[in-house]
């Protein structure tokens, strides 16, 4: 069996979590080979996030410093498989495409998989101001760090572990987000970006525009000029380029 480690950062999210942990579908999972575990990292909830985790089987790894980077980066400690998936408690990504999305990491070779819901039919969703958002800091994110990557602040990935332990990864909010992209498709890994439906969020919105908005444009010039030296990879031909959805 393949292991895979669904992680899942939940800053009150008691109300979304029951109908997310209920769309990973568990038993497609198994019969494609895949030994799954879900971890909720519970960042400091005040609404029972932890406890409503637990009694749907999760493991709860609590984080007390609150922060969506804080969030992953205890979860990713703690995962155990050999990929690890992630995605928002807020019932907004498509956990029932994990086993799709698996197929085309193994079938493509990937080792970072990123996801981009600035697709049709996904507009709905999102606010007009955030979409705007997103594909400014996606347009500079692009000429700064030279990869393709459309939606910059896309919350789903499906990578392998080795990935993360080996990239250098420090924003502690938001920008968490495009930082490991970056990250990720500058050292050198084999990268693909293919598209998601995007759903209407439960519950209450953790997310402030103008701030992380003014802090993700900041940290991706602090990242741009940062002088780390990564393990690099070779970089081979960009799968996204020969990514076919049909
Ligand atoms: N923004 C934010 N989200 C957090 C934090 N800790 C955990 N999260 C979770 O991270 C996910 C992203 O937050 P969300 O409000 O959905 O942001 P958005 O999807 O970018 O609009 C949700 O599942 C939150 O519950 C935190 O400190 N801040
Ligand atoms: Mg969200």
């Amino acid at each position: 069996m393949n292991t895979l480690s669904i992680v899942i950062p939940a800053l009150n999210e008691a109300e979304n979590l029951p109908s997310v942990l209920a769309s990973i579908p568990f038993a497609e999972l198994k019969d494609e080979g895949w030994q799954t575990e879900v971890v909720v990292v519970d960042n400091g909830s005040t609404d029972g996030t932890g406890e409503v985790a637990r009694t749907l089987g999760a493991r709860v790894v609590h984080q007390p410093a609150r922060g969506y980077g804080n969030a992953y980066r205890a979860g990713f400690e703690a995962a155990t498989g050999d990929v690890i998936a992630t995605g928002d408690a807020d019932r907004t990504y498509p956990f029932d495409a994990l086993p799709r999305l698996l197929r085309t990491l193994v079938s493509h070779d990937v080792e970072f998989m990123t996801t981009n819901r600035l697709v049709d039919g996904n507009s709905e969703a999102m606010k007009t101001s955030h979409s705007l958002a997103n594909y400014l800091l996606s347009a500079i994110s692009r000429t700064l760090f030279r990869n393709d990557l459309r939606d910059s602040q896309s919350g789903m990935w499906v990578f392998r572990r080795y990935v993360w332990q080996r990239l250098d990864v420090r924003s502690t909010g938001m920008a968490f987000s495009q930082e490991i992209k970056n990250a990720a498709t500058r050292a050198g890994y084999r990268y693909l970006e293919i598209p998601i439906e995007y759903r209407k969020r439960g519950g209450q919105v953790k997310l402030n525009a103008f701030r992380d908005g003014t802090e993700n444009l900041r940290q991706l010039f602090e990242h741009n000029f940062r002088r780390t030296h990564p393990v690099r990879r070779p970089v081979l031909s960009n799968p996204a380029r020969e990514y076919d959805p049909a």
